[in-house]
């Protein structure tokens, strides 16, 4: 049964929440959670499995991000519930609206599809009203997301000491290229992330360079990390009452993401990496973890091979997983019964010298087979297998698109589109993929939230603080 009676989490609670009222002026009011046992915690909603809202409604982001780490970080926000103002110079907008352009006069898809799901405001963060502004944004938001060069942020007047006096609640969350140390101050770019984490030393072929990926662990890969560190920010707050600095370094993003070479480059010390098929190829190993080619990242060695039709099709190829524990099913399919008890095959370590060769009788079947129809036969008898699919298969794959991880919008300047919906599916938190917005689409808007009067509105256009000073308006680029 309910009681009344105010616990110690409670009574702190009211008091963070009292104190963040003063600061947050302009927040408008949630109804108090009604408590079930007096500890603080709210009844189960009565509410549908997907329709108690989303897992992040209410918590509002002041989205200083630019490019792509940033945004990738904010739009799973705003995939999650987040309200996310995407603060743009006038005129000018996120450099990517113009990059890679596609359709003239519209967004392009670099910029489409970081920035659904969030509003734009054009705002000159140098301007002495534009600064005005971003103080109201500051007391309004409860987490600021920027990815700018180091020291940028400062130089707008917007430092920690200033945010966190303007409202205490406020998290500040960035990515930089490095952390701190000899590169703190270094602009940084993907594939810098990518080589200086440690992925390009280990990516590609033994004998060839060093090889950046199509994944883009260093901007992506970072906005991700740097999301998780504000949702657990955010959730700390409700205990502390105040906010913090949350920071990502692409390189640190791109080493958490390599970690599995820190790991051999430890075990080198200690002999051969077995697994990799230059120790069967009888190729020494050097002083750091080398290029291992498609061999599998673990202990289960893998290759990718050749399918029926890759004399035309590049992407004809499947990845093939010699996995022990079917290791009897493979020797069947490929027919080669007998490597079930031949003791040079029997066993994995007495394979891991004759991998190439394993491999290449594998790859004579898999020749013989699409690649769709060698998952079909190897799935049915648990063979871990991948097809190599290209953009082309994955954007017209319908199952992608039931689920919601591929989704087409509709854009005014643009037209239809795809996109990647949100990648983490929840039960009682429904992503619903929204266009991204024109060039300070929601300006006006976002500054009555904010408490200016129509009079006001008018003042701050005519102070340029909100316009390119070329064109005297903002505009959709
Ligand atoms: N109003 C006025 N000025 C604004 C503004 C606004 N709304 N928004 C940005 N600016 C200004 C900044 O204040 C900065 O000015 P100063 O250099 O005079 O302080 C200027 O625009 C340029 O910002 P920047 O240095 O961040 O941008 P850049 O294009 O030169 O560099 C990048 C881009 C990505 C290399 C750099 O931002 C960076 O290293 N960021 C951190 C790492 C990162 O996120 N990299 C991933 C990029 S995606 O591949």
């Amino acid at each position: 049964m309910a009681t009344k009676k105010k616990t110690k989490a409670t009574k702190s609670r009211a008091a963070a929440k009292k104190s963040a009222k003063k600061v947050v002026r302009l927040a408008t009011k949630k109804p108090a959670a009604k408590t079930a046992n007096g500890n603080g915690v709210p009844r189960p909603s009565t509410k549908p499995y997907g329709q108690a809202g989303k897992a992040l409604d209410g918590v509002r982001v002041l989205d200083f991000t630019h490019v792509q780490s940033g945004p990738t970080c904010t739009q799973l926000l705003a995939y999650m519930g987040a309200d996310v103002i995407k603060v743009e110079r006038p005129g000018v907008g996120d450099i990517t609206r113009g990059q890679l352009r596609d359709v003239k006069g519209a967004d392009s898809l670099y910029f489409t599809m970081l920035n659904g799901n969030k509003r734009s405001i054009t705002i000159d963060s140098k301007h002495p009203k534009g600064k005005e502004i971003l103080a109201r944004l500051i007391k309004y938001c409860d987490v600021l997301v920027e990815n700018f060069a180091p020291g940028a942020l400062d130089r707008m007047g917007l430092t920690w000491d200033y945010i966190h006096k303007t409202n205490p609640r406020m998290i500040v969350a960035s990515v930089k290229g490095f952390g701190p140390g000899p590169y703190e101050d270094c602009k940084v770019y993907e594939n810098v992330a990518q080589c200086a984490g440690g992925s390009a030393s280990t990516t590609g072929f033994r004998e060839g360079p060093p090889l950046v990926t199509g994944a883009q662990i260093g901007d992506s890969g970072t906005g991700l990390h740097l999301a998780f560190g504000i949702v657990s920010a955010l959730y700390q707050r409700v205990r502390t009452g105040r906010g913090q600095k949350v920071l990502c370094a692409m390189q640190d993003g791109v080493l958490n993401l390599a970690r599995v070479k820190l790991r051999d480059q430890q075990r080198l010390k200690h002999g051969p990496l077995t697994e990799y098929s230059q120790y069967g190829e009888g190729v020494p190993f050097g002083k750091a973890v080398p290029r291992a080619g498609n061999d599998s990242g673990g202990g289960q060695p893998g290759w990718i091979l050749k399918c029926k039709g890759w004399e035309e099709d590049p992407d004809a190829y499947i990845y093939f997983i010699t996995q022990a524990p079917v290791w009897g099913a493979i020797c069947d399919i490929i027919g080669k019964p007998e490597w079930k008890t031949d003791p040079d095959y029997a066993t994995p370590p007495a394979r891991l010298p004759r991998l190439k060769h394993i491999f290449g009788t594998i790859e004579e079947w898999t020749k013989t087979k699409t690649k769709f129809e060698v998952m079909d036969i190897c799935n049915a008898v648990d063979i871990p297998v991948g097809p190599i699919l290209s953009m082309k298969e994955i954007a017209e794959e319908p199952s992608l698109r039931q689920t919601g991880t591929v989704v087409e919008v509709d854009h005014p300047t643009r037209g239809k589109y795809l996109t990647v919906g949100n990648p983490v599916k929840m039960s009682d938190s429904i992503t619903e993929v929204k266009r991204s917005p024109l060039l300070g689409e929601h300006t006006e808007e976002i500054l009555r939230l904010l408490g200016y009067s129509g009079r006001d509105v008018d003042d701050i256009k005519a102070s340029g603080a909100i316009t390119a000073p070329e064109k005297g308006q903002a505009q959709a680029a």
